[in-house]
């Protein structure tokens, strides 16, 4: 059997983080996770695009013009979504799921879901970088694995 998968190594090209200041403090510390595994996978920090939005409703969209941009071998969405007492969650955890879901389906580059929805502030913090790992580091090896997968696979 011929398995073809994607490897580590550094990927070519920019990477665009595409980021919600949302619950700033830990999508920053997303941001950081991120950085930090491109970093330590061989890409230059002057590599790394960083785009700001405003939550993660606007995720999708602007990953979407970045995938299709032609100027990133990669796209990592960064946000975080807390449940409140309202239905608020549901509408921007689905919006954000779907949009980037469709940037993922529409581009040539991979489109990356690092997006936390979690019940609770502490639940989030937890997946920021303290005991439950920091998905945004996890996300950005997702996106390394794919972008060589993208290559292997060709046009
Ligand atoms: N945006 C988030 O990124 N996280 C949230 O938890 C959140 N809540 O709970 O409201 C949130 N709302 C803002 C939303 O993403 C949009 O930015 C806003 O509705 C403007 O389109």
């Amino acid at each position: 059997m011929h398995v073809i998968e994607g490897g580590y190594a550094t990927p070519r090209g920019r990477i665009a983080l595409v980021a919600a200041r949302f619950n700033g403090q830990i999508v920053d510390a997303l941001i950081a996770g991120a950085r930090d595994m491109l970093l330590r996978h061989g890409v230059a920090d002057d590599a790394i695009d960083l785009v700001r939005v405003p939550g993660a409703f606007e995720l999708g969209p602007v990953a979407a013009r970045l995938a299709a941009g032609g100027r990133h071998a990669a796209v990592i969405a960064l946000g975080c979504v807390i449940r409140g007492a309202t239905a608020h969650f549901d509408y921007v955890a689905g919006a954000a799921a779907n949009g980037i879901a469709q940037a993922a389906q529409a581009g040539r580059v991979p489109v990356v879901f690092g997006v936390l929805t979690t019940e609770s502030i502490e639940q989030a913090l937890e997946r920021a970088g303290t005991k439950a790992g920091n998905r945004g580091a996890d996300a950005a090896l997702a996106a390394i694995e794919l972008a060589d997968l993208y290559g292997k696979l060709g046009a």
